[in-house]
């Protein structure tokens, strides 16, 4: 170095291509006299220990559904009807890991992930949907998770990932009734005796919206019916119940030390513009979107405008079933994918949810509206309007092309797009004190997409359906990196 060189001096000097050359090897030394931070690897840091992991779901991921006595659910049912899946897939085989789980557990602890968390069959414990248990059920997920365990990887397991015995559907009309929820109540309690030994946190139910709304009312998920409104806001309120019931199982049953919660891809909403009035009536669109849900599990109450929306096809409900259905919770999970903007509005309700335009980009399911600032959102609005003082992001992620290259690769650079925005928004409500512990990516491999089946890609691994090798994306290698670092990449 010959020459020292303000930062204002090498734009200045630029003409001559040698002091360039010469400014930039002296850049780093100069660093600190300059009015630029220059790069700063710690600058997403999160905070030592904070949990990474990834999330999967029974039907989607297990296959062997004939297998260890297990019983038929009402998504085997719904896939086997021609017209219900992309080119009438199923889940029969899905990512065989039922047989696999050994090698899955592999994957994760390759990533550096230290939590997991996977869904439990019900009809693999109870293949009737009640009656006698089934105890190589109960066998499959003490192994999977003593195989956890074994490699430093904590389990979380969701009691509902909407895989309803068939049996329930056929006596009962599933959740239309109430004895689904009673019987659900006893489900938790069996598995929990069973299984909090080993499994310490417990989440009742995934995203009552998908199976109860889809599947009850807009008949794209199982049990694929159409229902009018009174039939289908009794069905709501029995999930609820069920879920109420499960806490109290659960605690009834539990280990000491065992956490419970749900996960919930609840609506929260994001202000079209951070703002006093935009992000008030953020706030209320939350409360009121997530009325038949979330609300009354966080309130113990049913909003007026729910009921009164609602009118003569009201649930009907007793003073008890809200106190069950309120027990208060140990952690929360949220699911988060796309955005809900909400604007401020003279609109009695104080808020309108602003339509996405055409040209709002997504990834390759079409409803997934690329919105980082989801994430930050949801924590701060669950934080701030139910005081959750232990929220886990319990699902995020996205679907890509995935094409795999001939040597067996994958160059997925949108998901890592997606995940490192998103996962920056997250940086922010954690460095701003809203207590989210932990983050479970969605998915730890290609799975079964429910009504999209195979044709939508959500994994960090690839998986080929004819051989069930598993394949890295690039994705899975920078999730990797981020977690050792234990900051955005
Ligand atoms: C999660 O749902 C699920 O928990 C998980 O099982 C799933 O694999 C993952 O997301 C990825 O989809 O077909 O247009 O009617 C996220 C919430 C609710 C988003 C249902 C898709 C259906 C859209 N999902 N919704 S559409």
């Amino acid at each position: 170095m010959t020459r020292k060189f303000s930062r204002r001096r090498f734009g200045k000097d630029l003409g001559s291509a040698a002091m360039a050359t010469s400014a930039i090897a002296a850049a780093p030394a100069r660093r600190a006299g300059g009015n630029r931070r220059g790069p700063n690897s710690n600058y997403y840091q999160f905070p030592a220990g904070f949990l990474w992991g990834c999330a999967t779901a029974a039907y989607q991921v297990e296959g062997a559904v004939r297998e260890d006595g297990r019983g038929p659910s009402i998504w085997d049912t719904f896939s086997h009807v021609p017209g219900h899946t992309y080119q009438n897939q199923t889940g029969d085989v899905a990512d065989d890991q039922y047989h696999r789980y050994k090698e899955d557990v592999q994957l994760l602890k390759w990533m550096g992930a230290k939590i997991y968390r996977f869904s439990i069959s019900w009809s693999r414990i109870f293949p009737e949907g009640a009656g006698k248990a089934n105890e190589a059920g109960i066998d499959y997920y003490q192994r999977l998770a003593d195989e956890l365990l074994a490699n430093g990887i904590e389990p979380f397991a969701t009691l509902f990932h909407w895989d309803l015995p068939q049996a329930l559907q056929d006596s009962g009309g599933g959740w239309e009734s109430r004895d689904t929820a009673k019987l659900f109540g006893d489900y938790a309690a069996y598995v929990t005796a069973k299984l909090s030994d080993r499994v310490t946190h417990l989440f009742t139910m995934n995203e009552f919206s998908s199976f109860i709304d889809l599947g009850y009312r807009e008949g794209r998920f199982a049990p694929g019916l159409r229902l009018p409104p009174a039939r289908l806001n009794q069905a709501r309120h029995n999930a609820v119940l069920a879920h109420g019931l499960a806490v109290q199982a659960i605690r009834a049953q539990g280990k000491p030390g065992t956490k419970v919660g749900l996960a919930e891809n609840l609506v929260s909403g994001v202000p079209v513009i951070e703002a006093e009035p935009h992000i008030q009536a953020a706030s209320k669109a939350t409360r009121l979107l997530n009325a038949p849900y979330l609300t009354v599990i966080m309130e113990g109450k049913y909003m007026e405008e729910y009921l009164q929306a609602a009118a003569s096809a009201a649930p009907k409900f007793t003073a008890e079933d809200l106190k069950i259905i309120s027990s208060p919770l140990d952690l929360l999970g949220i699911n988060i994918y796309q955005p809900t903007y909400i604007r401020a509005s003279d609109a009695p309700s104080g808020f309108v949810a602003v339509r996405n335009p055409p040209s709002f980009p997504h990834m390759l399911s079409d409803w997934l509206f690329v919105g980082p600032e989801a994430l930050y959102w949801g924590p701060r609005h669950v934080a701030e309007i139910w005081n959750v003082r232990e929220i886990y992001i319990t699902e995020n992620g996205c679907s890509s092309t995935d094409d795999l290259t001939r040597d067996g690769h994958v160059y997925d650079t949108d998901r890592i797009m997606y995940l490192r925005n998103y996962i920056s928004k997250l940086h922010r409500a954690v460095s701003e004190g809203y207590p989210v512990r932990g983050y479970f990516l969605w998915s730890l491999l290609d799975n079964f997409e429910w009504a999209d089946a195979y044709r939508l890609r959500f994994g960090l691994y690839y998986v080929d359906y004819e051989t069930q090798k598993r394949y890295p994306k690039q994705s899975a290698y920078w999730y990797r990196e981020l977690v050792a670092r234990n900051a955005v990449v």
